[in-house]
């Protein structure tokens, strides 16, 4: 058939970018992109679409495999697609193409293809279960991690193998003395009880006819090391670690062999073994010791002999809780070396990497047998030495003792398995020799997610802002996502992310990411529908048992709200709707006929500025104007989702719900004159972005607003109740240059004083590193949270002007306001339909903007001073007179006082 080349099909991809090997569901949902490979009029528009689905046998059979499709499916859907073939099966590989039509008789080429497989999908595929070893342990410590091992033959040529895998504890697996994978900290942290992750791995490259052996590191991790806030617990999940493996191998003549993990002896006669290995001890707060004097080389080799090896255990688990892992896997994802190597007053070696980050060193090293090298990590120096108050109990110390070999021979490359470490800069003693340059590595991690926004400007402080939120992302982003990667705590702090999630969603691709951590969420939920502060719940733990919270519980509702709106899915609406409804139903009973939201504990403006360091819950705005003003926005937002849903009792029900406290919010807390009973930026901000006031007092608020702002200096007074929203109540109110000069301000506290004081992250308090140089008193003192950099989704829709006008970016809203003192921004994001750009600058006194649309959307473009213009795809320049002239750029803030 004829097909048009103008139009290509470009990114099929299934799920959130899942993987594609081991994919957990048996209905995959498909989105694509059609991009423009020729003139293509702006009006294109997908109308229909095809898809065809080719099954590929493991091995391959003499019948050619016949291909089923969809036929044309009149539909303009590209995002999220429901899987239009018969359910999978599992292990079932298949080859996916899909074609579109426009409006005309024509359809595009099919896209390039996109294999999927299946992994294990139904709890009776299992046969492994959890086995390790069987020694005795004293349950009060964190315990030496075991290696086990097994071998296996094959009586014939291999077609496929596979390996499922995940553990209690953390794991590393090893097939014919080669690494499978590149996975750190797998299987991850989830509520284990309820939801243990695994992943499946292509090991056909690693296994062959005859004697094999597979191999496996075992640590503690979450599961059972020590971890938790105030010294933290042990044995959170359970005593005993294990692992759980699969390994399936389709020979070519069509049989299949299975070597799982299991007591005993296995069909060809092998078994499981285990013995220490050369790890001491490894725990994700106090790091790793690790003496290669007791290396076992080979012991993931056929022929090792491991007759005093100890046998192995069998443990229980239910194999309806393994569920395939549905986001990115954490990854090393780039290297930095050290920008400068200090010596500190005491006479120590410290290492500056330049950079706030989280990952761990990787040492090449020569030396002597016994030979010990230690790395102690840190975030800041304090007169000049590491300082470390801020980690708590957190030890972050790395030990390796080497093998030896003198100061000739090959040198020892050495990184940490098991642990990571929130640091920019790392003490390093007992080195043997000259520490050279690339000696010392480090090599960061964190879930390895696509990046998918960019913003810069014309004020590098404000790019340096920016780097900062995303560094921040990244370094907290690591499996779940975390309030801080560095001290006794690295918890999933549900406000933290409830207030960070559109800017996350902006700058990379975290839909999978933070769809699984939703599900534990939901499964951690008690009864009632309280949420927790943080998930996975570490009992016994902070604030354990979990009391209902605003702005942390309003994360079931508001979170998956921000996914819809940013990736289009409205399975996570589907999949989270009984938990949302849960919260505010809960809420709704602690409220009460007065629909006021005013008891409890209460964390409300959390670390406003004003709060004394050791009590930050003591912000100027009331904390139960904060949980009534929360409760009308969830029950809000729960209406809103109930109609996307097709509940429509439902979204009558809540929508009146949120309209009775809307109004109790304003017979409590409004004053004559706009004025609120908190007369501060966090209770304005919140009024206003969340709708509460009548429409005739939003003025006087705005300008109450404005008015505080300028009173405190243009300083920043809100926690992180209000950081998100603060910006967004001044801009829609009218009061844009206000809020560019809260943006700008330098003083303490504000955005650029943080970057003033020479940060590279985000930080937990305005003031974590005071002026003077040293580091806020406070027990909680991150340089690495981000919450407070949740500015930067303001900073993409606002500076830049780059917004979703409709669920997944089906149409766009371009609405620049140009701040004073800049002279050009720009804003560039992968959309789930086709990249979607705004770049402005001042040329004269115009203002140019061009503005780039995918195809298949269309873009409301409000530009300053003229009306506003919808457009289709492509790219559009515009020209409009700008009626503020720039201020001069202000200087550049002094050089960062960096306490070296
Ligand atoms: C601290 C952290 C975290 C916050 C909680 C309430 O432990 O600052 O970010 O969410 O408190």
């Amino acid at each position: 058939m004829p097909h048009r080349t103008d139009v290509v099909v470009t990114d099929l991809r299934a799920e959130h970018g899942a993987p594609l090997l081991g994919l957990g569901t048996a209905l995959p949902r498909l989105s694509w992109t059609a991009r423009a490979a020729a003139d293509v009029p702006a009006t294109w528009e997908q109308s229909a679409y095809e898809v065809r689905v080719t099954p590929l046998p493991p091995v391959p059979g003499a019948e050619p495999p016949r291909s089923w499709s969809s036929g044309r499916v009149d539909s303009g859907d590209s995002v999220l697609v429901p899987w239009p073939a018969a359910p999978l099966r599992s292990r079932e590989r298949v080859r996916v193409e899909v074609r579109l039509w426009g409006r005309d008789a024509e359809p595009t080429s099919f896209s390039r293809p996109l294999v999927l497989e299946t992994g294990l999908l139904a709890p009776s595929d299992w046969t492994a279960v959890p086995v390790g070893p069987d020694w005795d342990e004293d349950p009060g410590v964190d315990h030496r991690p075991a290696l086990l091992r097994r071998e296996f033959s094959l009586p014939g040529p291999v077609a496929r193998a596979r390996l499922h895998v995940t553990a209690h504890g953390l794991h590393e697996v090893e097939v014919n003395g080669e690494r499978v994978g590149d996975e750190v900290l797998a299987p991850g942290w989830t509520s284990y009880s309820h939801r243990l992750r695994h992943r499946t791995h292509d090991v056909t490259h690693l296994v062959r006819e005859g004697g094999n052996a597979v191999g496996a590191w075992l640590a503690d991790g979450w599961y059972r090391g020590r971890f938790g806030i105030r010294g933290g617990s042990r044995n959170l999940y359970g005593e005993r670690t294990a692992l759980i493996a699969q390994l399936e191998v389709d020979l070519a003549d069509g049989r299949r062999v299975v070597v799982a993990t299991g007591p005993g002896t296995g069909e060809d006669g092998g078994t499981w073994r285990a013995a220490h290995g050369p790890v001491l001890a490894s725990n994700l707060y106090e790091g790793e010791s690790h003496d290669a004097r007791l290396a076992v080389p080979g012991f993931s080799t056929a022929g090792f002999d491991d007759s005093a090896w100890a046998g192995v255990r069998r443990y229980e688990r239910d194999p309806a809780t393994l569920v395939a892992a549905d986001g990115p896997p954490v990854r090393c994802t780039r290297e930095v070396l050290p920008v400068a190597v200090l010596t500190s007053p005491s006479g120590a070696t410290i290492l500056d990497f330049g950079q706030n980050l989280t990952g761990r060193l990787r040492i090449r090293v020569r030396g002597c047998a016994g030979d010990r090298v230690q790395l102690r990590h840190a975030e800041v120096l304090q007169d000049g030495e590491l300082y470390t108050r801020p980690l708590r109990t957190a030890r972050a110390t790395d030990t390796y003792v080497l093998a030896g070999g003198g100061g000739t021979g090959e040198p020892e490359v050495w990184e940490p398995r098991f642990t990571m470490h929130g640091f920019r800069y790392a003490e390093v003693t007992g080195w043997p020799g000259r520490l050279d340059e690339g000696d010392v590595v480090a090599r960061v991690h964190h879930s390895d997610m696509a990046r998918t926004g960019w913003f810069s400007c014309s004020d590098d402080r404000l790019n340096r802002l920016h780097e900062n939120v995303v560094w921040s992302m990244r370094s907290n982003f690591v499996d779940i996502p975390t309030d801080c990667p560095q001290r006794d705590e690295r918890l999933g702090w549900t406000g933290d992310i409830q207030v960070f999630a559109p800017t996350a969603a902006f700058l990379y691709d975290c839909s999978g990411f933070l769809a699984s951590w939703l599900r534990d969420v939901a499964v951690e939920q008690l009864p009632d529908g309280t949420v927790p502060w943080y998930v996975p719940r570490v009992p016994a733990s902070f604030w354990e048992p979990p009391q209902p919270g605003a702005v942390w519980g309003d994360v079931a509702v508001l979170t998956p709200w921000v996914l819809f709106q940013r990736y289009g899915d409205v399975g996570v609406l589907r999949a989270q709707y009984a938990s949302a409804r849960a919260w505010v139903d809960l809420v709704e009973r602690l409220a009460g006929p007065d629909r006021l939201w005013d008891s409890g504990l209460q964390l409300g403006d959390w670390l406003d500025p004003a709060a004394p360091p050791d009590r930050p819950a003591e912000a100027r705005t009331d904390r139960y104007l904060v949980a009534t003003a929360y409760f009308a926005h969830s029950a809000r937002t729960l209406a809103r989702t109930a109609h996307v849903l097709g509940e429509q009792e439902d979204a009558a029900r809540y929508g009146a719900l949120a309209d009775e406290v809307r109004e109790a919010f304003a017979r409590e807390h409004l004053r004559p004159g706009g004025r609120l009973s908190s007369d501060a930026q966090t209770a304005y901000a919140l009024a206003l972005v969340f709708d509460l006031l009548p429409e005739g007092e939003r003025e006087a608020a705005g300008r109450r607003l404005a008015e505080l702002v300028a009173e405190d200096g243009n300083r920043v007074a809100t926690g992180f109740a209000g950081v998100n929203l603060v910006t967004d109540a001044l801009t829609t109110t009218g009061h844009d240059e206000t809020a560019h000069a809260l943006l700008t301000e330098t003083g303490c506290p504000s955005w650029l004083y943080q970057v003033a004081m020479g940060a590279t992250t985000t930080w937990e308090r305005w003031d974590s590193m005071l002026p003077d140089g040293t580091v806020n008193p406070g027990q909680m003192t991150s340089f690495n949270h981000y919450a407070l950099g949740s500015i930067a989704d303001w900073m993409h829709r606002t500076v830049a002007g780059l917004a979703p006008a409709e669920p997944g970016y089906r149409r766009l809203l371009v609405r620049p306001r140009p701040g004073p003192g800049l002279t050009s921004a720009a804003a560039r994001h992968e959309t789930p339909r086709g990249t979607a750009a705004v770049s402005w600058r001042r040329d004269g006194d115009r203002l140019v903007v061009d503005v780039d649309v995918p195809l298949g959307v269309r873009a409301a473009v409000d530009l300053p001073g003229r009306p506003v213009s919808e457009v289709g795809a492509g790219r559009h320049p515009f020209e409009v007179a700008t009626t503020t002239p720039p201020p001069p750029v202000p200087s550049p803030p002094r050089a960062a006082p960096q306490p070296a």
